[in-house]
């Protein structure tokens, strides 16, 4: 069994605990104020708010969010890089960037009271983690531009713990830092922990006897169950799932408590929806559907709906931890990460949970997609063998190959090609981990 957390401590009691009545009335008060706040200082939303035909003293209730124009990334992209800032830049004391694949990145502007709410969110992720002052935070997001790395230091230093920022990368150092600091909390992606208990293996440090390590808070990437239990497994500690992005304030959004029964949304902070990516209409509690939040407290740059593209499923009902914030399932993945292989739709997050529980199998892989020449699209699905598995031979990779592929093509439907792959041959990444290469997009 894995070391556990520290009993979960409710940072925010008052907000956190709030009966959803008074919750709502607060949400509805904030949002009102931020309506009107973009509506006065910001053009593109003077314009979408007459284009939708809304002016901010039309919002009367929560319903009439729906009312209000969304907002999305190419919105984002045509307003680089501070079309959208209500305050002028004198007021800003922060920029933080998400590196986009094309283009421009998407700008993170923060006043000095948005930091301070940055630090409040971020208190409360590392106290439902049941991290306190004594605790020693090893934080091997990366630091700069991404939101990662600083945004987990605040709220370690918010909560008085000593946090070690270590950023990703020099995975070696990483390993001897945490045994000879002693941390007992990690946080980086999901992909990246993996990294560090391999190498921890590597250099022979034996994770249970000579890490101290009780909790892990991994995010920035999807990652599944299946992940999850590898990861506590490998690393001998409880994995909290933490979810934010740039475009709202970094992490903080939504976190775990110890219940790991979906992510509390600071909801007094980030109003949440959920609605049908295609129509756009409103999905119903429990049913999956595309996240969309609007910033009640943000000062630098509000944003109204604003479409996050990740598939969600939502739940209002208490939490048995005593919070009364709606939770967020894990992120289902993404509204553009389907991929449509011979017009069956392919999610990435699937194909994680398929693999790993394959017996043999580690947890590294990667999807290739290729439109042969006149062909049809085809779909291989590399994954690493244990070193066990790869040194038992021949005959033993290839049953599990066999195995691999059966699975994979049960879950979705149609047969891809699978490669049982060398221990170590899949490229790891320090940061949020690349597994998708669609040669198709490339243009081969
Ligand atoms: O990834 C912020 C963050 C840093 C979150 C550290 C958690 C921990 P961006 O780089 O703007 O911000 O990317 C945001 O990453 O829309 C999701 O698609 C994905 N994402 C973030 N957290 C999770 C998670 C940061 N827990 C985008 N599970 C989001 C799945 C996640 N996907």
């Amino acid at each position: 069994m894995p070391r556990t957390a520290q009993a979960s401590l409710i940072w925010n009691r008052d907000a956190e605990t709030m009966p959803r009545q008074d919750l709502e009335r607060l949400q509805l008060e904030r949002l009102r104020a931020t309506a009107d706040l973009v509506f006065h200082k910001v053009p593109f939303y003077r314009q979408s708010f007459d284009a939708a035909g809304i002016r901010p003293e039309d919002i009367r209730s929560l319903g009439d969010l729906a009312r209000l124009p969304l907002t999305t990334k190419k919105d984002l992209r045509d307003n680089y890089p501070f079309g959208l800032l209500t305050v002028p830049l004198d007021a800003i004391v922060r920029l933080h960037a998400s590196s986009g694949t094309t283009g421009k990145p998407t700008v993170g502007p923060y006043t000095a009271r948005d930091l301070a709410t940055w630090g409040e969110v971020m208190a409360r992720v590392y106290a439902s983690a049941g991290v306190t002052s004594r605790d020693i935070v090893h934080n091997a997001y990366g630091y700069g531009l991404f939101t990662g790395g600083l945004g987990f230091h605040l709220g370690a230093e918010q909560v008085g713990a000593a946090v070690v920022p270590a950023s990703g990368g020099l995975s070696k150092r990483q390993v001897m830092l945490m045994e000879d600091f002693g941390a007992t909390v990690l946080t980086c992606t999901p992909s990246y922990s993996l990294v560090l208990a391999e190498t921890a293996l590597e250099l022979g440090v034996d994770v249970r006897s000579r890490l101290r390590l009780r909790a892990g808070i991994f995010g920035a990437e999807p990652w599944t169950e299946a992940m999850r239990q590898e990861i506590e497994a490998k690393l001998h500690l409880e994995a909290f799932d933490t979810f934010g992005l740039t475009e709202m304030i970094g992490p903080g959004v939504a976190s775990e408590c110890p219940r790991h029964d979906g992510l509390h949304i600071a909801e007094d902070h980030f109003l949440p929806e959920v609605i049908d990516p295609d129509s756009g209409a409103p999905v119903p509690d429990g049913e999956v559907g595309e996240l969309v939040f609007t910033t009640i407290t943000r000062e630098g740059q509000p944003l109204i709906r604003y479409r996050t593209r990740d598939r969600i499923r939502l739940t209002r009902e208490p939490c048995a931890c005593g919070r009364t914030l709606a939770r967020m399932s894990k992120v289902l993945g993404r509204t553009d990460d389907m991929l449509i292989i011979r017009g069956v739709n392919v999610y990435p997050f699937n194909i994680e949970s398929v693999v790993l529980a394959v017996e043999g199998l580690e947890p590294h892989y990667l999807i290739l997609i290729d439109r042969p020449k006149d062909q049809l699209d085809e779909i291989e699905v590399w994954v690493e063998a244990s070193v066990e598995l790869w040194n038992s031979g021949e005959y033993w990779i290839r049953e599990t190959e066999k195995k691999l592929h059966k699975s994979l093509a049960d879950a979705l439907g149609l047969s891809p090609r699978v490669k049982v792959a060398e221990p170590h041959s899949i490229q790891r990444s320090e940061g949020k981990a690349r597994r998708i290469i669609d040669k198709r997009e490339l243009g081969s």
